[in-house]
């Protein structure tokens, strides 16, 4: 206990961290066997569910109860600590990534060719946010060829090789894990960051990039998670660093495009090693005396934009970037006045070519586009509204609004089906309702439920003839439907399947599926 200036007795938060946590998650708190104890991993976590965990543990993890050795006094003052900033900032330099890297060279003689007897395209991986498993299933059969742990708090789509064979996991923690499918082990594994979002593996398979939070910077590795460089996420100027929103691989343009979310900057960084030498500035205000001319090939391209991305999408071409920015908190009461604004940035003119008539908090990075009545449309969940918004994306005008029990996460289609499914999983009322829309009327035609559970994150077979969801439930499932009918075929117990991933669509860019 130590005297508090009001004269009050308070527990030592920094001392019983030392004592009883620092093993496990760092004595900085960067993390260890246990995930990261920073102000930023743990801005997703209510205060009681912190309060929780340390009082009775986590199930499905090492995370023991401290109730017996803690007061409730503690406990509580531990957890108000946690969210404090640290006195010396955290760091994780290209030094700390390179030491973090875990490489496993392939056993003597290991074969080129699955360990297994399916479809390697039509293989899926899903990812278990329970009890943070991975399971690998043959998407035709319908049955599990291996399930193994990975790192906690996954996030984001796992990223293959265009061959299919090897599979990029990133954790919310930094982490990045390399995977054969083939031969099922893990290649390598690095940490990019303290907290990362989400990570990219280029159209040739040479390159993998991590976008962070923490530090303000982009990661680039090679095909084994040897770290290439980092690249600074900074103004031109260098007076304003950002927290990176997500990096996608542009495979048409032989680039990865990234967004951020403190500074009003796309970046475009190429790949190609014919890539032109580029003028790090803008194309309408390209003056060739002012040019800094560097060779294009893993150079920054910017493009700047009126307010920086939170959530972002392309279109097939990957001409556009189709761009939200999230209406900020209220600094004095934390919520947010639903309103988003929306943008398509041309990335050959590199600037804002229309506005998006989008309202309420679009999900585009979970849109979709097909063809429809002689045009292209996206269709994008609504966080904030709830609805299915509908662009033409000749004009980027409004097509239709289609209104869903509740709003939804995620949204998936097939080429092969004329059907797109969507989940309302942020709806408490209709956590447990699949919509399904036709994409040729854009009307809703069914609904699937599993009454009172979390139904959620659709993917199809390679065919498109089966649609797999997931029941989103510590004793959850992946539930297989016939995609032309609705009716269940299958259902494969799973400890809360977040995500599923077709290997087929995923390598071949599905327009149904996520980039
Ligand atoms: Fe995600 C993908 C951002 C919260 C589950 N999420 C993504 C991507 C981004 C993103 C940028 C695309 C990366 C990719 O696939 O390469 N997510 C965000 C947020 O900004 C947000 C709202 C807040 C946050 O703190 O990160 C957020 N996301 C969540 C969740 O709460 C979800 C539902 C549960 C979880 O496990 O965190 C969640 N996000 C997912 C999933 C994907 C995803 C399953 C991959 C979707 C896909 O089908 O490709």
């Amino acid at each position: 206990m130590i005297d508090t200036n009001d004269g009050t007795l308070q527990p030592h938060a920094a001392g019983l961290y030392q004592q009883h946590c620092a093993v496990c998650h760092g004595v900085d708190r960067t993390g260890g066997m246990g995930p990261a104890l920073l102000p930023e991993s743990l801005e997703r976590s209510r205060p009681n569910e912190v309060l929780r965990v340390i009082t009775g543990g986590r199930t499905a993890t090492q995370m023991p109860g401290f109730s017996a050795q803690l007061s409730p006094q503690e406990i509580k003052a531990l957890a108000a600590w946690i969210r404090t900033p640290s006195a010396t900032p955290p760091r994780w330099n290209d030094a700390d990534i390179t030491a973090s890297r875990i490489f496993h060279p392939a056993p003597r003689d290991e074969p080129a060719t699955p360990a297994w007897n399916a479809d390697p395209m039509n293989l899926f991986v899903v990812v278990e946010g329970g009890d943070h498993h991975v399971s690998l299933l043959d998407g035709d059969r319908f049955e599990a060829i291996t399930r193994f742990a990975l790192r906690y708090a996954l996030h984001g789509g796992p990223k293959f090789t265009p061959d299919g064979r090897y599979v990029f996991f990133g954790s919310r923690d930094g982490w990045i894990t390399k995977y054969d499918l083939w031969r099922l082990r893990v290649v390598a594994e690095v940490r990019a960051g303290l907290n990362m979002r989400n990570v990219a593996v280029s159209s040739d398979g040479r390159f993998v990039m991590a976008a962070n939070y923490l530090p303000h910077t982009l990661a680039l590795f090679d095909g084994d998670l040897n770290l290439v460089r980092t690249y600074e996420a900074r103004t031109r100027d260098g007076k304003a660093s950002s927290r990176v929103s997500a990096v996608y691989d542009a495979a048409p343009r032989n680039s990865f495009v990234v967004a951020f979310k403190d500074i009003p900057e796309i970046w475009e960084i190429s790949y190609d090693l014919k890539a032109e030498p580029i003028h790090d500035g803008l194309v309408h205000d390209y003056k060739m005396s002012e040019a800094i001319a560097r060779p294009g090939y893993l150079g920054v391209r910017r493009a700047l934009v009126d307010e920086p991305l939170d959530d972002f999408f392309f279109d097939q071409g990957y001409r556009h970037v189709l761009g939200a920015t999230r209406a900020k908190r209220d600094e004095a009461d934390g919520s947010r006045n639903n309103q988003a604004t929306a943008q398509v940035v041309n990335l050959d003119v590199r600037r804002k070519i229309a506005d998006l008539p989008l309202a309420g908090m679009p999900h585009l990075g979970s849109g979709i586009t097909f063809a429809w009545n002689g045009t292209t449309v996206l269709a994008s969940p609504n966080l904030g509204t709830g609805d299915v918004d509908v662009i033409d994306m000749k004009n980027w005008k409004p097509v239709r609004t289609l209104h869903m029990p509740g709003p939804g996460f995620f949204m998936r289609s097939h080429e092969n089906t004329p059907y797109a499914w969507t989940d309302s999983m942020m709806s408490k009322s209709a956590k447990d309702t699949l919509t399904i829309i036709d994409k040729r009327s854009l009307e809703v035609v069914a609904q699937v439920k599993e009454p009172g559970k979390t139904l959620a994150h659709v993917e199809f077979t390679r065919d498109g003839k089966y649609a797999l969801a997931s029941l989103w439930e510590m004793d959850g499932a992946v539930i297989v439907y016939d995609a032309s009918n609705f009716k269940e075929i299958k259902r494969l117990p799973m400890s809360k399947p977040v995500g599923k991933y077709n290997v087929w669509n995923k390598i071949m860019r599905s327009e149904g599926t996520s980039h």
